[in-house]
């Protein structure tokens, strides 16, 4: 009998697994899903939710949950990295990119250079347009394959990761389109308004 102690309760490390140029400097690498949010988590059902998409002040399109269930899906598998130095690899999401939002909304390029993105219970963030158009922004739904539970921006959140995490707004409700930049929550708060996790854009003057 092959009585196997040894191999009993190892936990093979992550960490020292992982390559380093893999995870940008002055992160580490976990396996939990921290939660971190400015506020309380807004309770959104699904029958009341609503995406709006606006242009120059006025409306563009609205989609409410089955609308926007029934545009194409994607599913990605990205690292990502919140600015408290937490990184996770391989997270997998599943949703809607803005490529196909923006096409079924009839815009077939980007209207203005910037988008501020305005969630459920009042958080905002700034993106350029052009970091989340050709595949590198998508309004996700699913996570491992599961809702995104509402601590982590179910019903739907916006996942940037090429940006650090604050950029991923959750409760995600209301997408608008701006001629010229403006700061979002944390970026009005002495965080880089464009945080590059590769560049350690992480406070302003960074
Ligand atoms: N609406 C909203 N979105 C938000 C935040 C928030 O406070 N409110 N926090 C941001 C920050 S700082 C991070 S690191 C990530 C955290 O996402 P998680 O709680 O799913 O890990 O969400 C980002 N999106
Ligand atoms: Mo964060």
């Amino acid at each position: 009998m092959n009585d196997n102690h040894i191999s009993r309760g190892f936990t093979p490390k992550r960490q020292e697994q992982t390559p380093k140029e893999r995870v940008p400097p002055g992160q580490y690498v976990t396996v939990d899903f921290p939660i971190l949010s400015a506020g309380p988590t807004p309770q959104i059902e699904v029958a009341h939710w609503k995406l709006i998409l606006q242009l120059g002040g006025s409306l563009v399109r609205t989609w409410n949950w089955a609308e926007f269930e029934a545009l194409p899906q994607t599913t990605i598998k990205t690292d990502i990295h919140c600015v408290t130095k937490w990184s996770k690899l391989d997270t997998v999401w599943q949703g809607v990119t803005l490529d196909d939002l923006l096409h079924s909304a009839g815009l077939s390029e980007p209207a203005d250079p910037y988008m501020m993105v305005h969630c459920y219970g009042g958080y905002t963030t700034n993106v350029p347009v052009v970091d989340l158009v050709a595949g590198k922004g998508m309004i996700a739904t699913r996570h491992d394959g599961l809702p995104i539970a509402p601590a982590h921006g179910g019903p739907a959140r916006l996942l940037v990761p090429h940006l650090y995490f604050w950029k991923s707004a959750k409760w995600v409700r209301r997408l608008r389109f701006m001629p010229s930049d403006e700061r979002g929550f944390w970026e009005s708060r002495g965080y880089h308004n464009y945080g590059d996790p590769w560049k350690e854009q992480r406070y302003d003057g960074d």
